[in-house]
């Protein structure tokens, strides 16, 4: 039986039991594996980089979606960002108001694979509301100015094509594919490991808007386990947040006390945000 290691920017390693190997390939953007694991379930790595396991993506998922999705007044049209595992669009179709959710990821065979081999995660794309939309979001939300409620950006790490979802260009062009009140949301790494992203991160999102907020939440099999996320709009704060649309979700993280909760940081996490 083999371990799964991520070692982290020389610093670390995320270790992970595994029992075999159910597929691999390198598609035209990246290595895709999935794995078996004795204790967490399918796990998926993305060039050799823990994107979920069955046994806690629901923590990031949860969080990614329903923090921002519940901040909003009446979200209708949500746009996941990459995502193309299909574990933020199945949370995003938890919430009846929403009528159409775009899932815009660069890697087809990301969500092609997740479909075959990780259901759990992948078997909600089916949903009539959910468009797929296979190209760079960083073009597909140029072209569509003044068109979504909530984007929710689902990013890898910094690096190739992912980088520019972290820049102050893209975040201008999120603003502008908004509908008034609306409200994005963004993975932002590890304040133990990444601080600097998260400074960098944080300064291009406040550089657009002007309410933004730092939440956060412990996904075990990320480096660091502590994870930061941030929630931006013109107008919603955590204060907005629907505590009666969040009790009646269905969700093993998320719920009215989460919701707020997240947003109370440590310290030497609300120095970075
Ligand atoms: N998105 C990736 C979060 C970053 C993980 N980083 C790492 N393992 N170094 C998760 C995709 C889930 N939909």
């Amino acid at each position: 039986m083999a371990w799964f290691y991520e070692h982290y920017r020389d610093t670390s390693a995320v270790g992970i039991h595994t029992t075999g190997k159910l597929h691999e390939e390198r598609s035209a953007f990246q290595a895709i594996e999935v794995l078996e694991t004795k204790g967490h379930g399918r796990l998926l790595t993305l060039d050799g980089m823990v994107m979920l396991t069955e046994l806690d993506e629901f923590v990031y998922h949860d969080l990614l979606t329903h923090v921002p999705l519940c901040a909003h007044a009446d979200p209708k049209q949500v746009l996941v960002v990459g995502g193309g595992d299909g574990g933020t669009v199945r949370e995003v179709l938890k919430h009846a108001s929403v009528e159409r959710v775009v899932q815009c990821e660069i890697d087809e065979r990301v969500t092609r694979v997740c479909q075959e081999y990780i259901p759990s995660v992948a078997g909600f794309l089916d949903d009539p509301r959910v468009e797929l939309v296979f190209e760079d979001a960083v073009a597909y939300v140029k072209r569509h100015p003044n068109t979504f409620d909530a984007i929710l950006v689902d990013s890898t790490e910094p690096i190739g094509p992912a980088a520019a979802l972290f820049g102050e260009p893209f975040f201008r062009d999120l603003d502008a594919a908004l509908r008034p009140g609306g409200v994005i949301s963004s993975q932002s790494e590890s304040p133990f490991y990444a601080p600097e992203v998260i400074q960098g991160l944080f300064g291009a999102v406040r550089r657009v808007f002007p309410e933004v907020h730092g939440y956060y939440g412990v996904i075990p099999t990320y480096p660091g386990g502590g994870w930061v996320f941030c929630m931006a709009s013109h107008s919603r704060s955590p204060g907005d947040l629907d505590l009666d649309r969040a009790a009646a979700l269905s969700t093993r993280y998320f719920s009215p006390a989460v919701a707020q909760g997240a947003f109370m940081l440590p310290s030497f996490v609300r120095e970075l945000v």
